[in-house]
């Protein structure tokens, strides 16, 4: 097992905290959520009922875990089986238990921001399935995209599970499905999973927790900025909202200063002010249908070979080729 990090990573936090809050409005990016602490809350987030996401993805994998290992499967050389954003690899497990089984000759490499989340997969694995090669390594999406290109001597596959699309508005989404293409050869595909429009009490829901995780998973990339960057933000004095568009399919959260204030950030040498009820948009969690999936593979230049969803059809999961 090799763990490489991204030495870039503290100067983008500090570039892209100093661009978002001193914008207006102000905005964070949700993929700071995911430090040690973050990562815990995220996987309290997945074993909340109302986090309906997880559970619908389970189901559709562990049922068409067969159908799904054969369309993997490999010709002659053997297979790479990249997964972005691997999280803690309880819905993959099914997936590396049906390859491992069934003389699949095979790698599974996990990539995820977290440097964290990898290692504890990492090491899980090598007690859980031994003989399983793994070869994680740390990173952001964008940035690892560009190494995927140097993959191409066997068949490889792609995995984004969770709609983890879903924190990319269309256009970046569209951008992120081009450069999986780029890396794809004609053998090769992409399995990715597209949360769906639904009943918007049920997506609200799912965000929105009474016993306040996801709050408190919003609140932690406050909590993030003042360890890391020596800020004195008060986590308390804001408020997580969610709110869901049902006509655009897209779930917006907000932290909203409950008082006027100012906040210091040491490491970037600012101080924020804010009014009350102003709010930092943190993240979209965005929601489609096949119309829409139809389009962005349509614009990434992607086609659809199939797809597989649960039985109240809450979840998608399609496999594209190029
Ligand atoms: C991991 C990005 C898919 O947007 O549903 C869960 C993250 N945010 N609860 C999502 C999340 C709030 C999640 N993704």
């Amino acid at each position: 097992m090799t763990t490489k990090t991204q030495p870039k990573h503290n100067t983008n936090f500090k570039n892209e905290v100093t661009e978002g809050l001193t914008s207006f409005p102000k905005y964070l990016s949700s993929k700071y959520f995911y430090d040690k602490k973050g990562d815990s809350l995220f996987q309290d987030i997945m074993a909340m009922p109302d986090y309906y996401l997880t559970g619908c993805e389970f189901e559709i994998i562990s049922n068409h875990t067969q159908t799904i290992g054969e369309l993997f499967r490999d010709r002659e050389n053997g297979l790479d089986l990249i997964e972005l954003g691997a999280g803690d690899g309880k819905k993959t497990k099914l997936l590396l238990k049906y390859m491992s089984e069934n003389n699949f000759n095979f790698i599974y490499k996990p990539i995820d921001i977290s440097e964290n989340a990898v290692e504890l997969l990492a090491k899980n694995l090598a007690v859980e399935m031994p003989a399983l090669t793994v070869d994680a390594e740390v990173g952001e999406y964008f940035e690892v995209l560009e190494r995927l290109k140097g993959f191409n001597k066997r068949k490889k596959v792609i995995m984004v599970l969770g709609s983890n699309i879903g924190n990319l508005k269309h256009p970046k989404a569209i951008d992120f499905l081009t450069k999986l293409k780029d890396s794809m050869l004609p053998d090769d595909l992409l399995f990715m999973g597209f949360d769906q429009k639904k009943e918007p009490q049920t997506i609200l829901n799912a965000y929105n927790d009474p016993e306040g995780i996801t709050a408190a998973f919003n609140k932690n990339i406050l909590t993030r900025i003042n360890r890391e960057l020596g800020g004195n933000f008060n986590p308390e004095k804001f408020k997580h909202w969610e709110v869901y568009d049902p006509e655009t399919g897209t779930a917006k959260s907000f932290l909203v200063a409950t008082e006027a204030m100012d906040v210091t950030i040491e490491a970037l040498q600012l101080t924020v002010h804010f009014d009350k009820w102003e709010t930092i948009h943190t993240e979209i969690s965005q929601k489609y249908d096949d119309k829409i999936v139809r389009w962005l593979a349509q614009e990434s230049g992607l086609t659809i070979v199939s797809s597989f969803t649960d039985e109240q059809e809450y979840y998608k999961n399609y496999v594209f080729k190029k």
